[in-house]
C-alpha cells in the first residue's frame, strides 16, 4: 500500500504561466482529474521567497490550497547554466523582466557565456529542473523533482514551447525543446519519451499519487 496521498477528483493548478499550464493540463488529462487554473480562479500570486525550486513550489501550492480549500498543484522550475554558477536558476522567470521577454533573457545568457569564452557544448552545459508540489487544505504535501541535461545553443531555434525552450538542446537529441512537438518534449510513455524535466517529475508524481 502506498504511503503517498492519492489525488482524486479535481485540482487547482497554481500557475499564472500559460505555457506551464498547458503542459500541466496535458500531463494530468489521462488521469481524469479536472483542473482549474489559478488565473481562472483569480488567485493572487504569492511571493516566491524560497531559496530552492522545491521551497517555491511548496509556497505556490500551499497558498492556492489555502485560498480555495482544495488540493492544489504547483510547479517551480528553471534553467540552470553551469558556467554561470547556476544562473538564472530559481530566477529564470525574473530574468525575462516584467514584460516576460524571453528573447531578452536568452540574449543575456548568451552574452554572459560569450564573456566567459564558453563556446563548446561542454562549456555550455545546462539543465532544466522542475519541482512539483501538491498541497491539501489540511497541510499535507507531496513533492517530486525532475531534471533534464543538455546544453545552450545559439542562436535560439524553434517557436514551440515557451520560455527558454529555443535555447536548450537536450542530450541525445538534435532538436531544441523549441523545435519539438508537445508530445516529444513532455509526452509520457508509451506515446512519448517523458523527456522534459516537468515530464520526469510528473512520472514520479503519477506513480505515487495518481491512479491510471
Ligand atoms: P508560476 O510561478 O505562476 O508558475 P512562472 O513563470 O513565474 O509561473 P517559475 O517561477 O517557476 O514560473 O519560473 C520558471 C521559469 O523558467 C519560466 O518562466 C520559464 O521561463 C522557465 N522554464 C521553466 N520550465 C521551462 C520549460 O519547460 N521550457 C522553457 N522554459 C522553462
Amino acid at each position: 500500500m502506498s504511503s503517498h496521498r492519492q489525488l482524486t477528483g479535481s485540482v487547482v493548478i497554481a500557475t499564472h504561466n500559460p505555457g506551464k499550464l498547458a503542459e500541466m493540463r496535458e500531463l494530468l488529462s489521462p488521469y481524469g482529474i479536472a483542473a482549474q487554473s489559478a488565473s481562472e480562479l483569480n488567485l493572487a500570486e504569492p511571493e516566491e521567497t524560497g531559496t530552492t525550486f522545491a521551497a517555491n513550489a511548496r509556497i505556490k501550492a500551499t497558498a492556492a490550497s489555502n485560498a480555495t480549500e482544495r488540493a492544489a498543484f504547483a510547479d517551480d522550475s528553471g534553467l540552470v547554466v553551469e558556467a554561470l554558477a547556476g544562473e538564472p536558476g530559481i530566477y529564470s522567470a525574473r530574468w525575462a523582466g516584467p514584460d516576460k521577454d524571453f528573447r531578452f533573457a536568452m540574449n543575456r545568457i548568451q552574452t554572459l557565456l560569450v564573456e566567459k569564452g564558453a563556446a563548446s557544448p561542454d562549456q555550455r552545459r545546462a539543465h532544466f529542473i522542475a519541482a512539483l508540489c501538491i498541497a491539501w487544505p489540511d497541510g499535507h504535501v507531496e513533492e517530486f523533482e525532475g531534471r533534464v541535461d543538455g546544453h545552450i545553443v545559439w542562436p535560439p531555434r524553434g517557436e514551440a514551447g515557451f520560455g527558454y525552450d529555443p535555447l536548450f538542446l537536450p542530450d541525445g537529441h538534435e532538436r531544441t525543446f523549441g523545435e519539438m512537438t508537445a508530445l516529444e518534449k513532455h509526452g509520457l510513455p508509451p506515446l512519448g519519451l517523458g523527456l522534459s524535466h516537468r515530464a520526469r517529475a510528473f512520472v514520479k508524481l503519477a506513480t505515487a499519487c495518481l491512479k491510471p
